[in-house]
Order: C-alpha cells, then sequence, then structure tokens
C-alpha cells in the first residue's frame, strides 16, 4: 500500500493541499518533508505524537524527514490555536526547552538500519541572523496584510486583540519553509490541523520568490486531524493536567495507565492514530473489543506499544509489575521505586526509622482521625500493610515492613492509600 493510502485508512488526514498531485510526488521522488515543534514547554506531550509519528511513517516509507525545533518561533508565539496571547519566555528558558524537546524527538525518530536518518533543525539557527530589513523586504513584501487577516489563527484574535508580534509568526514559519525548501529541497510540511494557515502561508511565499518562472514548484501542505473522544472531554488530559513524554513529569507507570483506560470506543482509533500495527493484527485486535471487551486486549496492546516507544522495554516491564501488584492487592515484591512511580499522588507521611505502635501511626499519619478510629479501623479489618490485613491492635510496624527499607504502604478501607517514607 502507498503511504497516502496508508495514512488515509488509518484516519491520519485531516487536509492535504492537491491530493492528487501530492500522491504522484510521494510515488515518484523520494520526498524531504518536515514538521515544527516549538519550545513552549519543558516537555512534548501526547498530543505531539500524532505528527512526530507521522514523520516516521514517512520515514518507513523511504522519504526522509525534517524535525524541526522552533527555537526562534519560540520567541515569538504561534497564535494559531490560541484564544488569548501567550507570555513570552526568556532566551534561556527558551533554550532549555528547546535542548529538552530536541532530545525527546531524537529518541523516538532514532536511527533506523535501512532508513533515511531523520534531519534535525533548529530554526534559531536563521531566524536570528536575519535582520529587520531584510525579514521586511524579502519576506514582509510578500504578503498583504489583508491575506495575513484573513487567516483564522488572526481573524479569530481580531476582537480579543492580537499583538503585532504573534500577528508576525506566520511569517517565520513561511520563511522555514522556504529555508528548508531552497537547501533540502523540502517540499512537504506537515501538521495538526492548527498549523494549516502557517502551512499554506509557506507555500505562498515560495511560489512568489521563485525568480525562475519555469521552476515547476511542487510543495504541498498536510495536515492530521485533532483527536476527539467519544465522551466528548478533551484528549490527552486527565485530572492530573496533560500526559507528558518527560517521565520526570508523567512517569511510564503514570503514561502507560493513561492508554490503559481508553474507552472501548476510541480504542481501535488511537492504535489506528499511534501504532504501526498491521491491518491484520488491527483486525484481529477489532474482534477482541466486539467479542470479548473485558478482557481489554487492544487497551493492552495500546499501552504496550505507547510504553515501549516513549520510555523503553524495561519501563513497560515496571509499568506492567506496579499494575499487576495493584491488582492482586500483593505489594511485597514492589521496588522503592516501583512505589515512587505507582504511588505519586497518594498522601505520604515522613518519619523516622523507628519502631511504632501500629495505633499511633495511624493517627499520626492522619490516616485515622483519632485513637479510637484507628482502633476500630483494625479491629474492623479496614487496615493493609503492604497489601495484608492487621487486625492485631498491639502490632509494632517496624523494619520488615519497609520495602526497601523506605517504604510502607498502608491502605484504609478498599481503595484509600496511604504512603509512610522514612527519611534517614
Ligand atoms: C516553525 C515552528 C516551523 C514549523 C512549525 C513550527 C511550530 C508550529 C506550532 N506547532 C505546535 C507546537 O509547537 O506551534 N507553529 O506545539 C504543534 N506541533 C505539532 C502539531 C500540532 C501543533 O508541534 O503540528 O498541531 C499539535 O498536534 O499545535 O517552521
Amino acid at each position: 500500500m502507498d503511504i497516502l493510502s496508508d495514512l488515509e485508512s488509518r484516519g491520519l488526514i485531516n487536509q492535504t493541499t492537491d491530493l492528487e498531485g501530492l500522491k504522484k510526488h510521494l510515488a515518484e521522488n523520494e520526498v524531504t518533508l518536515y514538521c515544527g515543534f516549538d519550545p513552549t514547554a519543558d516537555s512534548l506531550h501526547i498530543g505531539h505524537l500524532v505528527p512526530l509519528m507521522m514523520l516516521r511513517r514517512f520515514q518507513k516509507a523511504g522519504h526522509k524527514p525534517i524535525a524541526l525545533v522552533g527555537g526562534g518561533t519560540g520567541m515569538i508565539g504561534d497564535p494559531s490555536g490560541r484564544a488569548s496571547e501567550r507570555s513570552l519566555n526568556t532566551t534561556e528558558v527558551v533554550k532549555g526547552y528547546a535542548d529538552k524537546i530536541a532530545s525527546q524527538i531524537a529518541k523516538i525518530l532514532e536511527v533506523h538500519e535501512g532508513e533515511n536518518t531523520v534531519l534535525a533543525r533548529n530554526n534559531h539557527d536563521w531566524l536570528s541572523k536575519t535582520t529587520i530589513i531584510d525579514f521586511l523586504r524579502d519576506t514582509g513584501k510578500h504578503f498583504t496584510v489583508n491575506y495575513m487577516l484573513a487567516k483564522e489563527s488572526v481573524s479569530a484574535r481580531i476582537e480579543q486583540g492580537i499583538s503585532f508580534t504573534e500577528f508576525s509568526y506566520m511569517l517565520l514559519q513561511s520563511l522555514d519553509f522556504m529555508k528548508l525548501y531552497e537547501e533540502e529541497n523540502c517540499t512537504l510540511q506537515i501538521g495538526g490541523s492548527d498549523q494549516w494557515g502557517n502551512i499554506t502561508a509557506g507555500m505562498e511565499l515560495i511560489r512568489r520568490t521563485r525568480e525562475n518562472p519555469e521552476e515547476n514548484i511542487n510543495v504541498f501542505g498536510l495536515t492530521v486531524p485533532l483527536i476527539t473522544k467519544a465522551d466528548g472531554t478533551k484528549f490527552g488530559k486527565t485530572a492530573g493536567g496533560a500526559i507528558w513524554l518527560d517521565p520526570e513529569k508523567t512517569t511510564a507507570y503514570e503514561f502507560y495507565q493513561f492508554w490503559i483506560n481508553t474507552d472501548d470506543r476510541d480504542v481501535m482509533k488511537f492504535i489506528r492514530y499511534f501504532t504501526f500495527l498491521t491491518e491484520e493484527e488491527m483486525i484481529a485486535l477489532e474482534n477482541e473489543v466486539k467479542n470479548h471487551p473485558e478482557n481489554r486486549v487492544a487497551q493492552k496492546r495500546l499501552a504496550e506499544e505507547m510504553t515501549k516507544m516513549v520510555h523503553s522495554e524495561a519501563a513497560l516491564q515496571q509499568a506492567k509489575r506496579i499494575t499487576d501488584s495493584l491488582f492482586s492487592g500483593d505489594l511485597k515484591g514492589l521496588s522503592a521505586e516501583d512505589v515512587r512511580q505507582g504511588f505519586k499522588d497518594v498522601p505520604t507521611f515522613e518519619t523516622a526509622k523507628e519502631e511504632k505502635n501500629l495505633v499511633d501511626l495511624l493517627v499520626e499519619a492522619s490516616i485515622s482521625s483519632s485513637k479510637r478510629q484507628a482502633r476500630e479501623d483494625i479491629q474492623n479489618g479496614a487496615i493493609y500493610i503492604n497489601g495484608e490485613r492487621e487486625q492485631d491492635l498491639q502490632y509494632v510496624v517496624r523494619e520488615e515492613d519497609r520495602l526497601e527499607d523506605q517504604f510502607t504502604i498502608i491502605r484504609r478501607g478498599k481503595k484509600r492509600y496511604f504512603l509512610i517514607h522514612y527519611y534517614g
């Protein structure tokens, strides 16, 4: 199957300029394409994965992807898809974000044998060297303010107000496309649906600046769809905020759980968007969802593929181990690192490494509201230490109850967890 048909069948194409022309272009050439990522945070999140993996899909099909980090554009701020003006970050902050994002991109688009390597570019390299006079003469002159005002990213902000800075953003992204066209023969820019205006502005600039009227200008744009969920809530957000690719911000266990929790109505769509599984594999999973939804085979496969790709095989095994322990309630085999990941948002009580009567500990750690309540909880069988029920009122919590000498996990009732963390 050709790349565009594969993308179409996965539902990955929102819009293209000249679909038939693009098909032909891709069939006849090893095409250089690019997608840009602005350093507006210290990590990418799962919303960036579809376009990022899109580059990888083209790479697998024999084309040449460029991943561009917007070290320059990140200093300006894209108004696309945003209801209000961004606040600017300092040069140092943007630089720090850019480095982090570049290494996340490199991890996902690592070098694959027999495939074209992915070029990494940073538009700070050229945008920072363009003078204001050259910019206004060589780029600005090719656009009317009328054309720019008609772009959704600008028109949507007219009532609110938009700074000249953000208004100008599309010209910088256009300049990038032209630069990559001239230097790398890059003829296709991809992005999310919010990027359509910026991408087509770039195509416009390329056309208007060709000096040789005979030159055959084959440039194209393609956008991927916005990801929607069956329940109407926003994709990629949980109560705890965005799902980041950085394990310091979203642990591999949380990341794995995010995918495991996918609704049956969404899971096949996400598998089409986010994995490289073949049509046959996907049909098999689809049948599983239909016939045995309770087994959640598709959710497990999705979570495995994603965790492996973004984190690692080892991180996936750890996430599964934590999941299994929490499910079975057998917590004794957890390492301190497992506990840190699996119980990240659980109330934690810090204490010294000394033996302590369970009743006292329950009160001190605010697990039970009073000694009387603590005794009642223990007698009722509501208290579990590392997954094991403890009904002895005289029980003393000691060294053997510390996982790797660092944590004791206390459960009260069905699923209220608390951590005791020992210092020293
Ligand atoms: C210079 C900068 C370019 C080309 C693109 C860019 C970045 C672009 C942008 N993209 C979003 C971002 O950086 O703002 N102006 O967070 C984001 N993108 C991926 C997808 C997107 C888009 O990185 O295109 O639609 C999210 O899925 O919002 O020369």
